[in-house]
């Protein structure tokens, strides 16, 4: 069993000159579960138990993991989320993307080099499948950390949302013209460590690393331990200096790990509390309770306390505030800068969705990877060839990239990079427009000398950042790790709603030797999936600057549709009588009706009217 060989790693016995290397199998099926006591449902499991495994290593371990896929009724995929793959994009899992989906009975490897200490995590990056139960901790130990000899013992804990629903059920009813508003299902549940009550013994007057990975699907969390400080030390796999909190707010994807000292005495227990940021849910359902208690158990004769009220959420410790204990400096020569503008709409089959500057996502018929490998060099880095719904992005070698991301919605959303972490160098509730005129007069005045007196010395660095309700945030990373990496929001609801865009990371340098290789048991589950393996997004590998039969969304709503009238006229004729529906329907398209090109601008619309 991985766990076990590997808590032993954990327990020093492997050194670090002694890399180990661990093959180990997941056979990834449906099993049941019922972890809020509330409801059992199928959840999708490892080796026949759910939860799934946690994995532990050591820097400079190696897991060579093998995935089948027994769920019989649907695809699947391993991300690793948090790992730069650097040098191995096709390991990254993201289907669409760096590989093809794992169909039923096929199986896929991954094959993991350990190079990043921390907490992280994996999940299927599937189609939002992950809420279904796919995914798990990993913790990597680095025996040289900073703050190694500062604690005894250490503590892994997840936070997520549960729902009762699986996501095939309840993907088509988000994404469809009866939810024009695309208010998001509400989680049933709050779960810490995929339970509730979870009861975590501790010893008095020790020090723990308590390392906390919040694999949900939508909710952020406030978590916050009574009667103890936390000391956060690291976010997203980056040590931080020592940063005291009372409690902290972890989106669906982030990471914290913060040293908490216990009592010297056991008089009592103390509450641990998750508790869900109801701000996303549109209704709050009456038996529905977005808080989850568990307990650091001194003494288990004694009571467990029932959690206190807290009467406001404002002690949130702001993860702007952290500072990386390695002080990598400001990145204060940006290359590229290019903003992002985030935006919910509804399209012309009445469904929600999500665009990043007016274009939606939409998968391509070719992992982009492949079409970065396929389509010859100088083609490779044109926009073009990965699609017209890719939202890609081709970024220079070695460019200093600054990212503007400007949130239109009124709800935060939580960012995430693959194959990096970024520098949070701005994060406001206002509009960025003078940040980008102020960019846009520093280009044009062409001078080295930049105005980023106002930003942080040493920004905080880590791999999912969220960005206030219409708020926006600057972020700025080295693009120094050639692949095709995605960006995207990690609320699973809102990707499956088209909020992800595919950076195409130094093309050329992809092709330039040591040249990535795709291992043949990644190419034969495109074969058993029926997908093509090169060529542009649309599969041509005659011509990749036509994308004839590309994958493409729904139109736009018909000429003299606004969303928000077309959203009261939903409602207006749902309470009416059915015929009468059927009249305002008119002019809706057909959902299946998906275009295959021309212009795909979502309408904008003056809200205001
Ligand atoms: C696949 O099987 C699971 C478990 O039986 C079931 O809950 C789920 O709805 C099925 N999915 C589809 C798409 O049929
Ligand atoms: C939480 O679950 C993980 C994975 O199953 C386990 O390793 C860990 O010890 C659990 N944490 C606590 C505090 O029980
Ligand atoms: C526990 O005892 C030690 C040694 O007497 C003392 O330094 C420390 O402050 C005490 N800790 C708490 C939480 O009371
Ligand atoms: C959940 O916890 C918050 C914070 O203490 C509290 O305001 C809210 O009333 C709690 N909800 C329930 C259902 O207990
Ligand atoms: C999106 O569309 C609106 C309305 O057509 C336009 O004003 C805006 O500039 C577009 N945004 C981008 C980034 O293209
Ligand atoms: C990837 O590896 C190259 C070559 O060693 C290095 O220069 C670069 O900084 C690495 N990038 C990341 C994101 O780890
Ligand atoms: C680039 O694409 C064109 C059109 O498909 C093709 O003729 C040419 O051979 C490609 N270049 C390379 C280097 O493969
Ligand atoms: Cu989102």
């Amino acid at each position: 069993m991985l766990s076990s060989r590997w808590l032993a790693c954990a327990a020093l016995l492997c050194s670090p000159t002694l890399a180990a290397i661990v093959v180990e199998d997941f056979r990834v099926g449906w099993v049941r579960a019922n972890p809020d006591g509330k409801f059992e449902r199928p959840a999708i499991g490892v080796n026949g138990a759910w939860p799934v495994p946690q994995i532990t290593a050591t820097v400079g371990d190696r897991l060579i993991l093998n995935v089948h896929n027994d769920l019989g009724n649907a695809s699947t995929s391993l991300h690793f989320h948090g790992f730069f793959q650097n040098g191995t994009n096709h390991r990254d899992g993201a289907v669409g993307v760096t590989q093809c989906p794992i169909p039923p009975g096929e199986s896929f490897t991954y094959d993991i080099d350990f190079v990043q200490a921390g907490t992280y995590w994996y999940h299927s990056h599937n189609h939002g499948q992950y809420m279904d139960g796919l995914r798990g901790a990993i913790v990597v130990h680095d025996p040289a950390g900073p703050y190694e000899g500062e604690y005894e013992d250490e503590i892994v804990l997840s936070v997520s949302d549960w729902y009762h629903g699986t996501i095939s059920e309840m993907l088509p009813a988000f994404i469809n013209v009866e939810n024009p508003t695309g208010a998001e299902p509400v989680p049933q549940a709050a779960l810490l460590n995929d339970t509730q009550n979870l009861q975590v013994l501790v010893q008095p007057g020790k020090t723990y690393l308590v390392r906390l990975v919040n694999i949900g699907g939508f909710a952020s969390h406030y978590v916050w331990f009574e009667g103890h400080t936390m000391l956060i030390v690291e976010v997203d796999g980056v040590w931080t200096e020592p940063a005291e909190a009372s409690m902290v707010y972890i989106t669906p994807a982030q990471r914290y790990s913060f040293l908490i000292t216990t009592k010297n005495d056991t008089s009592a227990n103390f509450a641990i509390v998750a508790s869900m940021d109801e701000e996303l849910f549109d209704v709050i359902p009456d038996n529905q309770n977005s808080n989850v208690t568990g307990w650091l158990v001194y003494d288990d004769a004694k009571l467990l306390p029932a959690a206190a009220l807290v009467g406001n959420f404002d002690d949130a410790h702001d993860d702007f505030e952290l500072v990386p204990i390695d002080a990598q400096p400001l990145l204060d020569t940006v290359d590229h800068s290019f903003s992002l503008d985030v935006k919910m709409d509804n399209l012309g089959d009445g469904a929600n969705y999500a665009f990043f500057n007016n274009k939606t996502y939409m998968m391509p018929k070719v992992p982009s990877l492949y079409t970065a490998l396929t389509v010859g060099s100088g083609n490779n880095t044109s926009p073009i060839v990965y699609g017209s719904h890719t939202n890609t992005h081709v970024l220079r070698h070695n460019d200093v990239i600054e990212l503007v991301l400007n949130n239109y919605d009124d709800g935060r959303h939580p960012f995430h990079l693959h194959g990096h972490n970024f520098q949070v160098v701005r994060r406001s509730d206002e509009d960025a427009g003078p940040y980008v005129q102020a960019i846009d007069e520093e280009f044009a005045s062409a001078t080295e000398d930049n105005d980023d007196d106002d930003l942080p010395a040493v920004p905080m660095r880590r791999d999912t950042v969220f960005v206030e309700g219409n708020g926006h945030f600057v972020i700025r990373f080295r693009a120094d790790n050639p692949g095709v990496w995605l960006f995207h929001c990690h609320i699973e609801w809102h990707m499956d709603q088209g909020l992800v865009t595919t950076f195409i990371e130094a093309p050329a340098e992809l092709l330039a030797a040591p040249r990535q290789t795709i291992p043949e048991n990644h190419l034969a589950v495109c074969r058993a999936a029926g997908m093509p393996i090169a060529g542009n997004a649309a599969g041509n590998t005659e011509d990749v600057f036509n994308l004839k039969g590309e994958n493409a969304p729904p139109k736009l709503l018909p000429e003299g549709f606004t969303a928000k009238g077309y959203v009261a006229l939903f409602f207006s004729t749902v309470s009416a009588l059915l015929g009468m529906a059927v009249i305002s329907w008119y002019g809706l398209l057909d959902p299946n009706a998906k275009e295959t090109d021309g212009e795909h601008e979502p309408l904008i619309h003056d809200d205001d009217e």
